[in-house]
């Protein structure tokens, strides 16, 4: 059975597509779940988003225990939440860490992430296809 893929949302993703279009595209979550899906080719995979800390870090746990690989999006919780990072350094497997936009070229407060301290790789600026393109690339450090 291969390793499942664990894509996991933080607060406010759940408006994507709907504000600031001239920052993260017009691409809904729903939408981007989508292509989420349509990249795991057949691997299992969660997709989740919340705007509340705890229930990320739940699932967190859940992909822990499953062996998963983790793609996470944990948007401002990025830069201030240490019990993600805590969470996160609980796995064993692959971590990347994603955003739609290049956080570096962006407000000083979005330039130091905590979970880039525990990831395997982080994707920035690559829009809403930098989705996709994580679950390919994570697909490819599960193997099996
Ligand atoms: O670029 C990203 O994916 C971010 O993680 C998005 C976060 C931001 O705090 C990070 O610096 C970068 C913001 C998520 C808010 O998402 C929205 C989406 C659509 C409309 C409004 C907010």
């Amino acid at each position: 059975m291969s390793k499942p893929i664990f894509v996991l949302n933080g607060p406010n993703l759940n408006r994507l597509g709907k504000r600031e279009p001239e920052i993260y595209g017009t691409t809904t979550l729903a939408e981007v779940e989508a292509m989420c899906r349509a990249a795991a080719s057949g691997r299992p995979l969660r997709f989740h988003q919340s705007n509340f800390e705890g229930e990320i870090i739940n699932w967190i746990h859940e992909a822990i225990d499953e062996k998963a690989g983790i793609v996470i999006n944990p948007a401002a919780l990025t830069f201030t939440s240490i019990a993600i990072l805590d969470a996160l350094k609980m796995s064993a497997g692959p971590i990347i860490e994603l955003h739609i936009s290049n956080i570096h070229r962006r407000e000083a407060y979005y330039h130091n992430s905590f979970v880039s301290k525990i990831a395997t790789a982080v994707i920035a600026g690559l829009g809403p296809n930098g989705y996709p393109t994580a679950v390919r690339a994570m697909s490819e450090l599960l193997g099996d």
